[in-house]
């Protein structure tokens, strides 16, 4: 066996937990990101035979029975992630009947996966659906798409079409635009199944005056996403006290997309 610290997946889930940590959006242990493995990714670092434990996660995931994921841990910061994978990470099998979790790794101190699990295995099961690439799903506070949260109206149209004014590589990066659910409880699959629905059409989803979602095929994909809105978003809270003297007019928008070749929410325009 080689040792799993060094294995890809857990670097990786280190240095963008660290990075998402120092940018801000990820206080305490705000933020939370799953990532399916495939079995021949896992077996050279674990022995997927020897079940450490078996959580019920409360629902019933029978899409990914089977499937391994490397998960935060509830409760856990992703400012410590880095310096204890095994502790503030895990390793699981979602069991055969899609009820439970099958931990093989991680959670040393007896921890368990993220309170959002719900919202995660739901939106996988949506995104594998649509992208057989799909890996990953990705939550976090970013402080500029919240703070804008407050002062939007709370719909996808407004939402998107500001972010998509504020830089020209907005509409190149999410053309689907950004999907917005109101203000919920988080934590529970009421939640989980509004996400699952609107990653359908989106692979960003804000959950209002909360925080936001994306998905991907890989770590980068998915993060690269929210940096952008993020980016969007900060700008759009510098200028939004201030006279607005020039801006880019939903005509070059189409400019861009026709130019770039990306399908986009034309409705999201004018
Ligand atoms: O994991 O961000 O939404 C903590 C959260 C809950
Ligand atoms: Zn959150």
């Amino acid at each position: 066996m080689q040792d799993i610290l060094n294995a890809p997946f857990v670097r990786e889930m280190g240095k963008t937990t660290a990075n998402m940590y120092r940018l801000g959006w990820d206080e305490r242990n705000g933020g939370n990101i799953s990532m399916l493995l495939d079995e021949a990714e896992v077996a050279p670092y674990l022995d997927t035979a020897k079940v450490l434990r078996t959580i019920p996660t409360g629902f019933d995931a029978k899409m990914l029975a089977g499937r391994y994921l490397i998960v935060t841990g509830t409760g856990k910061y992703f400012k410590n992630v880095q310096d204890d994978p095994e502790t503030n990470l895990g390793v699981l099998r979602v069991s055969s009947d899609g009820k439970n979790a099958e931990l093989l790794w991680g959670y040393r101190d007896g921890g368990q996966f993220t309170s959002e699990l719900p919202a995660h295995l739901m939106s996988h099961m949506t995104r594998l659906s649509i992208d057989p690439k799909h890996r990953v799903v990705m939550h976090c506070h970013p402080t500029n798409t919240l703070a804008m949260n407050f002062i939007l109206p709370l719909n996808e149209k407004d939402v998107t079409h500001a972010l998509w004014q504020m830089c020209s590589e907005c509409i190149v990066v999410f053309p689907d635009g950004v999907g917005v659910l109101p203000w919920m409880v988080c934590g529970t699959n009421e939640i989980g199944e509004a996400t699952a629905e609107k990653m359908k059409q989106f692979r960003l989803v804000i959950w209002g005056m909360h925080g936001i979602y994306a998905v991907g095929s890989s770590l980068d994909e998915a993060f690269g996403l929210i940096e952008t809105v993020e980016k969007a978003a900060q700008v759009y809270m510098l200028i939004a006290d201030k006279p607005r003297v020039n801006t880019i007019r939903d005509d070059e928008l189409r400019q861009l997309a026709a130019r770039f070749g990306v399908t986009y929410r034309e409705d999201f325009l004018g």
